[in-house]
């Protein structure tokens, strides 16, 4: 997917507002996603893969948070002709409408029903795969548990869960390294020093990131068997849990 360069931040704000998924970021989106998350690209690439050995015939694929649709077009992929349905998400309108001009645009076999609606507030059902790539953190952190429960009440047995996040940590001298360099990514990017600081500010109340110690544990009491990381670079990770 190209796009226009980010460059939402590159002038200074008199007040930095918080952060939205409006039509300013939707018509950047695919660059300013690969050049703010390590290994995006990589995450992508093996969702599709996981799919091609996770999907169960005859089930659903559920892309939670789908923004324009590129996990849903490397699952779509990874299943070649499979005969599942995916269901794709998300509540920003700007995001949805331009989702269905990148799907439309890729030839499968494969039907997608692409709905606007906060993922809150929609049924999951005999899904055997189910992402959240870089969603969850975007939920109020009071309403993850019960999403998690939802999640796993509508999975087949055997289904997997792939939740990819920015992470926080515990140890403060880790914490700083990584996040310094995740910053040093960015910068290699091309983002400047204003550029990161006001994406920072616009960011602060709207991404709640967890530790890995509190994914995990959320893992288990939705009912997961089993989880892990499969993926970290720096601060940014993926994960699955099976149910
Ligand atoms: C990708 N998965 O390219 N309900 C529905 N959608 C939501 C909600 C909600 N409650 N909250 C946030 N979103 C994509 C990238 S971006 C990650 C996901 C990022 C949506 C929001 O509108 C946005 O499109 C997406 O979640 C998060 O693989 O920008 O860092």
């Amino acid at each position: 997917m190209t796009s226009e360069q980010d460059r939402i931040f590159s002038k200074p704000l008199a007040k930095v507002a918080d952060f939205r998924f409006d039509d300013k970021v939707a018509s950047v989106f695919p660059d300013m996603i690969s050049r703010s998350i390590p290994g995006y690209g990589q995450i992508l690439h093996t969702l599709g893969e996981i799919a091609g050995r996770a999907v169960q015939p005859g089930t659903r694929v559920y892309d939670l948070g789908c923004s324009l649709g590129a996990a849903t077009t490397a699952i779509r992929r990874g299943l070649g002709e499979k005969q599942v349905e995916i269901v794709a998400i998300d509540n920003s309108e700007a995001m949805v409408k331009r989702a269905r001009e990148h799907l439309d645009a890729f030839v499968s076999p494969i039907p997608v029903e692409l709905i606007c609606a906060d993922i809150r507030d929609v049924g999951i059902e005999n899904a055997s795969m189910v992402v959240l790539n870089f969603t969850l953190q975007f939920l109020a952190p009071a309403d993850r548990d019960a999403l998690l429960a939802k999640i796993y009440k509508g999975m087949v047995p055997g289904g997997v869960l792939v939740v990819s996040e920015k992470l926080v940590f515990s140890q403060p001298q880790l914490h700083q390294l990584l996040d310094d360099l995740h910053l040093d990514f960015k910068r290699a990017n091309g983002y400047s020093e204003l550029e990161i600081s006001q994406k920072r500010n616009a960011l602060e109340n709207v991404m709640r990131p967890d530790t890995t110690e509190q994914h995990m544990a959320r893992f288990k009491a939705a009912g997961f068997q089993e989880s892990g990381l499969w993926f970290q670079c720096f601060n940014f990770a993926s994960m699955v849990a099976i149910k």
